[in-house]
């Protein structure tokens, strides 16, 4: 059986190397070489690999001690390779079963033969078998169309071609190495089959920001090699073919890298002469298949006006702008808010504020609001809410996404937010953007999670270019400070304030208070209060933003041990979009998913029954039993989100499986009290000595820079 050296340059892809390595041992070819090459990697990818070599003799192991960039390690595994057949596989990627076995029983008599490269971001099947024959398209004149993606992965190639040959990668060009070795090995090949049944899973990376892609290097990187590159291939290869292949590589690359790059970057200067030196090699011709706009700009930068082009650009990205505003209403908006309202002068005392992207009047904003409206500060506000809302004091209030929401986002000095804001809305010269977050954090944050199960693949990438923005961020306790600076990549002004959101555990925490919410609510004056508020289920989604959720706990069961002293309010996380049908339990159980503020439920409830969501940590302020009704513990924890805490023991009460187990646990509410007492205790003073009521006032000083004390 020939062999087939399969070479795998490896960089700091320690969450992915391991599927990749098992892919390829379990291909259904099996006479493989595996040749690994660790380029320098500083995570665990070279311990992960190590496991593979001492389990699978086909493994070989080259290491670089300082990284050389993938160039590099493909040439060695090449001058290593003994196998009568060449394939790349990239370690972040993974190789259906069967994809090598097609690929060698089609090659037939060609040198190469291309498999179909599917993107993904999650992990897909292996095994993808075919039945019945195969039969590869041959490429001849349009071969260039196989490498669009210029990429040298699932192509097979005949050893002895290659070394014949010479061809190598470069190990200069960091980023379009493959391009050097893929263009002259199409010049050499006349024909390519393709076959759409061998296929390759190329991974889209999800953390462009720490764990970069080379295709998500810094776009800078990208757009000095890729003009570094088509110059020197433009005048290596002049095969007609080629030079045309390149011009559109080259066109299809500045309209979607180079243009956008220059709209956020705006520095034109800096490539301009690399740029022109490119467009100095373009056969003009080609042009004549592109629109006016890009004719116009290519021409401009063609006689080398900076200047001229400069002011082109300008006109054009403002005509860009028009024809996306005209797209639709929100894009219009947009575009007034970026090319209309932006302009107007800020107003240095307009506070624009939104609570868990427009859902309700609460949480920290809330309670910084309801601050400053009392010391009658001067300021004038406007809330962003997706309903019409009725609040207190002077605000306006805005539809979210409404025209009157871009105008008043772009004329605020002031943004207070305490989830995101639109990542296409560019901050302001002199705005002040206070974060306030939404909860101390137990399962793991942004740049601390592994996979992303999210229904949006690209949230690590939006998230950072949000929090960008940020000037400041409100913490509620060291270990919220440190995940933060960690998890969001914060480097401006912590807040180390405690909560406003729980300056109303202080503030209200008595019988009075508490009596006036019960009436508020509607609630039974003379029985318990529990409240149920889980969290949300990363995996179970409608679509983005919403989320799924099945009641566990057994309805029947609690109103038949509970209806004599107790009510419970069911209060479902923002994010689910089920509703609950409670007419069975009316009088027992109320559905509060909808009400505004959750800590107006903490007041008047007795017991908090929770999950994994943060609640427990506020409610703990009110020093009640928390039951953890953790039904799918290990899911939760071990494949979805992962937790920074060990809840089995660092939670201030019982984790429960079953609804029994939370009956009983009722039952006995006061010995479960007692048992916890110690551990309530501690947890009290690590997570909850910050707040004392005043988080509002301490926060308020300080954004708004007022000193001296004028609370009534
Ligand atoms: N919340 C609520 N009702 C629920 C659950 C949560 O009103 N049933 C509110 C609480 O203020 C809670 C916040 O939403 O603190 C965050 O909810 P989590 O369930 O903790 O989940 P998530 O939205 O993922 O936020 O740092 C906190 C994390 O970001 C968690």
């Amino acid at each position: 059986m020939k062999t087939v050296s399969v070479i795998i340059p490896v960089y700091n892809t320690e969450e992915y190397v391991e599927q990749c390595l098992n892919s390829v041992c379990n291909q259904t070819y099996e006479a493989l070489e595996i040749i690994v090459i660790d380029d320098g990697s500083t995570d665990n990818s070279l311990k992960i690999i190590e496991e593979f070599i001492n389990k699978d003799n086909r493994f070989i192991l080259y290491r670089f001690d300082e990284r050389k960039g993938v160039g590099a390690a493909r040439n060695l595994g090449l001058s290593k390779a003994k196998g009568e057949f060449i394939y790349f596989v990239d370690s972040d990627d993974y190789v259906p079963n069967e994809t090598i076995k097609y690929l060698v029983e089609n090659i037939s008599n060609f040198d190469l033969i291309r498999g179909k490269i599917k993107n993904t971001y999650l992990n897909s099947s292996f095994t993808i078998t075919f039945k019945g024959l195969f039969n590869p398209k041959i490429y001849d004149e349009d071969k260039y169309k196989l490498i669009i993606n210029n990429s040298i992965c699932n192509f097979l190639f005949r050893r002895e071609f290659l070394i014949e040959n010479n061809f190598k990668f470069s190990e200069e060009n960091k980023v379009y190495s493959d391009l050097f070795f893929l263009i002259p090995v199409l010049e050499k090949s006349k024909q390519v089959p393709f076959l759409k049944e061998a296929v390759y899973f190329r991974r889209k990376r999800n953390d462009p920001i720490l764990n970069p892609s080379i295709r998500q290097y810094d776009p800078k990187l990208k757009i000095e090699s890729f003009l570094n590159a088509y110059i020197e291939l433009k005048d290596l290869y002049v095969n007609p073919l080629t030079q045309q292949f390149l011009d559109k590589q080259f066109l299809n690359f500045y309209r979607k890298v180079i243009v956008a790059y220059f709209k956020e970057e705006k520095n034109i200067e800096r490539f301009f002469d690399l740029l022109k030196q490119a467009v100095k090699k373009i056969n003009l011709n080609m042009l004549k298949q592109y629109d006016f706009v890009l004719n116009r700009e290519i021409k401009t930068i063609y006689y080398g006006e900076v200047k001229k082009y400069t002011k082109l650009l300008r006109l054009l990205n403002l005509l860009r702008d028009i024809k996306k505003g005209m797209q639709s209403k929100t894009q219009l908006y947009i575009f007034l808010y970026r090319r209309v309202f932006t302009k107007l002068p800020m107003k240095d005392d307009l506070v624009f504020l939104e609570s868990f992207l427009g859902k309700s009047y609460s949480d920290s904003p809330k309670y910084i609001y309801e601050y400053m409206i009392k010391n009658s500060l001067n300021y004038k506000y406007v809330w962003s809410f997706r309903e019409k809302k009725n609040i207190p004091g002077p605000a306006k209030t805005v539809k979210r996404f409404s025209l009157r929401y871009f105008y008043y986002l772009a004329r605020a000095k002031y943004w207070i937010s305490n989830s995101r804001l639109p990542k296409y809305l560019d901050k302001r010269e002199g705005n002040i953007y206070l974060q306030t977050w939404h909860g101390t954090p137990l399962k793991m944050l942004v740049f601390d999670m592994k996979d992303i199960y999210s229904a949006d693949p690209n949230y690590k990438r939006n998230f950072y270019m949000q929090s960008r923005r940020w000037d400041y961020l409100i913490s509620a306790n060291q270990y919220s400070t440190e995940i933060f600076k960690r998890a969001f990549l914060f480097e401006k002004e912590m807040l180390e304030y405690g909560y406003p959101r729980n300056d109303i555990l202080y503030q209200k925490n008595n019988k009075e208070d508490i009596l006036e919410y019960k009436k508020k609510l509607n609630l039974p004056l003379d029985k318990k209060v529990i409240l149920y508020a889980p969290t949300w289920r990363d995996d179970e989604f409608y679509g983005a933003g919403r989320y799924k959720f099945s009641l566990k706990l057994d309805l029947d069961k609690m109103k038949e041990n509970f209806e004599k002293d107790y009510v419970i309010l069911l209060r479902m996380h923002y994010f689910i979009a089920d509703s609950l049908d409670l007419e069975p339990y009316h009088g027992f159980a109320y559905d509060f998913s909808n009400y505004d503020d959750i800590a107006e439920l903490y007041l008047v409830s007795d017991i908090l029954i929770t999950d994994y969501s943060s609640v427990f940590f506020d409610y703990a302020n009110l020093k009640r039993p928390i039951l953890f009704f953790a039904y799918d513990l290990e899911k939760y924890r071990d494949k979805l989100r992962g937790f920074y805490l060990d809840i089995e023991n660092d939670v201030p009460g019982p984790i429960l499986k079953t609804t029994e187990e939370v009956v009983s646990a009722i039952r006995n509410i006061d010995k479960v009290k007692k048992s916890y007492e110690r551990k309530y205790e501690s947890f009290y003073n690590k997570f909850c000595s910050w707040d004392d009521g005043r988080a509002s006032e301490r926060t308020v000083k300080k954004v708004f820079g007022i000193n001296g004390d004028f609370d009534k």
